[in-house]
C-alpha cells in the first residue's frame, strides 16, 4: 500500500476504519481464532547494540543480568510446557547483534531448533542479523519463521538505534525470505515517533514480497535505564487505528498484539481483537518483562467468544507474488533468477 492510501485510511472516523478492517478480517480470518505464541529468551542480556528501548543492551544499566545461551534440555522443557499450555508457536529470542555460521553458539542454536521442531509447534527464532548461509541452515534445522522487526520508519530508525541501520534490517529479512522461512516483522509504538512514522513503517511492511507471515505490534514497555524510558504512553485509539490499518494493508498476516499488553485494559485488548489482531504472546513472561497471566488471557478470549487456534503442522513459508518485484530487494544468484525478479 502507498503512504497516501494508509494516510487516508488512518484518518477516517474511527468506526468507519473499524468497519473496513473488520470486513477484511472476516474475509481472511473468518473463524475467530487467536494464535497463542510462547516466547523464551534463550540468551539474555549483554547485547552490543544500542537500541534505545531495550533492556538487554549492555550499554544501559537496566538491572538485566547477562546470561549464557541456555542448555538444550532446559529449552526443551520450556517448549514442552508451552505446548501443553496450548501454544502453537514457540519463539526463541537471543540478545545478539547477529549470528555466524561455523561458530559454536550458532551450532548450539541449530541443535536446539532441530529438537524443538520435533514437538509439532511452529518454531520462530529471533537472533539478530543473518547472512544467506545462516538463514539456509536455520531453515534446514526446522525454523518456520524468522522474527526481525523494522521497529519504526526508516527516517526515525537512526534516532532509536545507531549501531546498525534500517537497511541492515532489510538485508536480514531478505536472507530469511530467500531461504524460504516465513518472516515475522513488525514494530514498536511509543518510540517518540509521529503518526507519519507509523504509516511509513506500515508502508514498508505492506510492500514486502512475499508479505510478512506475521506482524507483531509492540507498544513500548518502558525500561528504566534506557534512553526511551520516559517516552509518552501510546494512546489506545491510536493503537487500535494502527492494528486496523495493518489488518487492511496486510490481510493475510497474523497481526500479533505483542509487548505492552500488561499495561492494557481488557477493553483495549478487545478493541484490538475486533480491529484485526489474531495472535498474542502467551505466558507470564515476554523476554525480560512480564505479560498477563495465561488464565487471564484465556478468560478474556472466552468472554469475547474467541477461541485459541489449533496447531497447523502443514504451515509453509509464503511464496512470492509473481507480478511484484521482490522486496526487500533480492540478491539473485543467476541471470535467470535476476530475470524472474525484475
Ligand atoms: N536481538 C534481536 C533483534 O534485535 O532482532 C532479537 C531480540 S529483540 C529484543 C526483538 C524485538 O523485541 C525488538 O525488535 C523489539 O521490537 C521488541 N522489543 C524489545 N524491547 C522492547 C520493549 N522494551 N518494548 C517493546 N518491544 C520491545
Ligand atoms: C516481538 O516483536 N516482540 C517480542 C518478540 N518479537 C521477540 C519481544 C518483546 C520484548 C519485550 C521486552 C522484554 O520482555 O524485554
Ligand atoms: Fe540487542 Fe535486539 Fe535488544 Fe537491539 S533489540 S539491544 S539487537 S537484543
Amino acid at each position: 500500500m502507498t503512504f497516501a492510501e494508509l494516510h487516508r485510511l488512518y484518518h477516517l472516523p474511527l468506526f468507519e476504519l473499524l468497519k473496513k478492517a473488520r470486513a477484511v478480517h472476516e474475509e481472511n480470518w473468518p473463524e475467530g481464532k487467536v494464535q497463542l505464541c510462547t516466547l523464551l529468551s534463550i540468551k539474555t542480556g549483554g547485547c552490543s547494540e544500542d537500541c534505545g528501548y531495550c533492556a538487554q543492551s549492555a550499554r544501559y544499566t537496566t538491572g538485566v543480568q547477562a546470561e549464557r545461551l541456555m542448555e538444550k534440555e532446559d529449552v526443551m522443557e520450556r517448549a514442552r510446557a508451552a505446548k501443553n499450555n496450548g501454544s502453537t508457536r514457540f519463539c526463541m529470542g537471543a540478545a545478539w547483534k547477529g549470528v555466524r555460521s561455523g561458530t559454536a553458539k550458532f551450532d548450539q542454536v541449530l541443535d536446539i531448533v532441530r529438537d524443538v521442531s520435533t514437538l509439532g509447534m511452529e518454531v520462530c527464532v529471533t537472533l539478530g542479523e543473518l547472512g544467506s548461509e545462516e538463514a539456509r541452515q536455520l531453515k534446514e534445522a526446522g525454523v518456520t519463521a524468522y522474527n526481525h522487526n523494522i521497529d519504526t520508519s526508516p527516517d526515525h530508525y537512526p534516532s532509536v538505534v545507531t549501531t546498525h541501520t534500517f537497511d541492515d534490517r532489510l538485508s536480514t529479512i531478505r536472507h530469511a525470505q530467500d531461504a524460504g522461512m516465513s518472516v515475522c516483522c513488525g514494530g514498536i509504538l511509543g518510540l517518540g515517533e509521529n503518526v507519519e512514522d507509523r504509516l511509513k513503517m506500515l508502508e514498508v511492511l505492506s510492500n514486502f514480497n512475499p508479505p510478512p507471515e506475521s506482524v507483531p505490534i509492540n507498544t513500548l514497555v518502558p525500561i528504566s535505564g534506557t534512553p526511551l524510558a520516559g517516552s509518552n504512553q501510546v494512546d489506545t485509539f491510536e493503537l487500535v487505528r494502527v492494528i486496523a490499518i495493518t489488518r487492511i494493508a496486510i490481510p493475510g498476516a497474523k497481526v500479533r498484539l505483542s509487548a505492552g499488553r500488561n499495561q492494557m485494559s481488557r477493553e483495549t485488548q478487545a478493541l484490538c481483537y475486533f480491529a484485526g489482531a489474531n495472535s498474542i504472546f502467551y505466558g507470564e513472561k515476554l523476554l525480560t518483562t512480564s505479560n498477563p497471566q495465561s488464565t487471564q488471557d484465556l478468560a478474556l478470549l472466552r468472554e469475547l467468544g474467541l477461541t485459541a487456534q489449533e496447531p497447523d503442522p502443514s504451515l509453509e513459508a509464503p511464496s512470492r507474488m509473481p507480478e511484484r518485484a521482490c522486496y526487500p530487494a533480492c540478491t539473485p544468484a543467476t541471470q535467470a533468477e535476476a530475470a524472474a525478479c525484475s
